[in-house]
C-alpha cells in the first residue's frame, strides 16, 4: 500500500511538469535574490507545519477516547503563563527572521533601479491588451516582444495607457504595477541566454489572459548587431 502512494505521488509530481515551474529556474540576478527568499519562507513554514501535524497527531492518539470513557470531560483549565508567552514569542521571532532579508532585498531591487550606471533602457507602454518596447537609445520599438543583451543591466520605464497592468517575466525579476498616471521603475539583469515567457499578472479586461510577450535574451555581440540593423530599417 505505501509502495502504491509513494508511485502515485511521484507519478503525479513527474506528470504535473514541477521541474518548470518558471520562478524556480531564475535567470537573471534579481529572479535569483527573490527565489531565495521563497526558500527561506518555504522552509520557516516547514518548520511550523511540521511542529503543529507533529503535536496535532499525538494529541490524537494519547488523549483519545477509549471505551468506557464516553462521559468523562479532562479537568478545565484556564490560562496557562509559559504556554501562552511561547506561543507570541516564538510567532514575533519567525516573523523577524522574516521581515529583514524580505526588507533588505526590496529595498535593495528598488534602489538598483536608481544606482545602476549605464544600464539599458526600455519604455514599455503597456496598453489594452498589448505590450509597446521603446529603445530611446537606438530609436527601436517592439511589440509584445523585447529583446536584451546577456549580463547587461536593464531598466524598464513601465507606463499604462489606459488600465493598470502588471509587468512581469517570472525567470527574470517578480511583479512591478504599470500604472496610467506614475512611471515605475524594474531593473532585470538576465545572465543566461534564452527565450522567456512575459505577461500581464494583473486582471486588466476581457483579453488580459492574451497580454503576453516574449523576452529574447542574446549574447552582448548579437545585440549590438541587432540594434544597428534594426537602427538603419528604421531610416
Ligand atoms: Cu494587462
Amino acid at each position: 500500500m505505501t509502495l502504491r502512494i509513494a508511485l502515485f505521488v511521484s507519478g503525479i509530481i513527474s506528470i504535473s511538469g514541477c521541474s518548470n515551474i518558471a520562478i524556480l529556474t531564475p535567470k537573471g540576478t534579481e529572479a535569483y535574490s527573490e527565489l531565495s527568499l521563497l526558500y527561506l519562507s518555504l522552509a520557516l513554514m516547514s518548520i511550523v507545519l511540521l511542529v503543529v501535524f507533529t503535536l496535532f497527531t499525538r494529541f490524537l492518539i494519547k488523549y483519545r477516547e477509549r471505551p468506557g470513557q464516553e462521559n468523562d470531560f479532562p479537568t478545565q483549565i484556564e490560562g496557562n503563563k509559559k504556554l501562552e508567552i511561547t506561543w507570541v514569542v516564538v510567532p514575533v521571532f519567525i516573523l523577524i527572521i522574516l521581515a529583514i532579508p524580505t526588507f533588505a532585498t526590496t529595498y535593495q531591487l528598488d534602489h538598483e533601479a536608481e544606482s545602476v550606471d549605464e544600464p539599458l533602457r526600455i519604455n514599455v507602454t503597456g496598453k489594452q491588451f498589448r505590450w509597446f518596447f521603446y529603445y530611446p537609445e537606438f530609436n527601436i520599438m517592439l511589440e509584445n516582444e523585447v529583446k536584451l543583451p546577456v549580463d547587461r543591466p536593464v531598466v524598464f520605464n513601465l507606463h499604462s495607457e489606459d488600465v493598470i497592468h502588471s509587468f512581469w517575466i517570472p525567470q527574470l525579476a517578480g511583479k512591478k504595477d504599470v500604472l496610467p498616471h506614475k512611471e515605475n521603475k524594474l531593473t532585470i539583469t538576465p545572465d543566461e541566454t534564452g527565450t522567456f515567457d512575459g505577461k500581464c499578472a494583473e486582471f486588466c479586461g476581457a483579453s488580459h489572459a492574451f497580454m503576453t510577450f516574449k523576452t529574447t535574451v542574446i549574447e552582448r555581440e548579437a545585440f549590438k548587431e541587432w540594434t544597428n540593423v534594426a537602427d538603419k530599417q528604421e531610416e
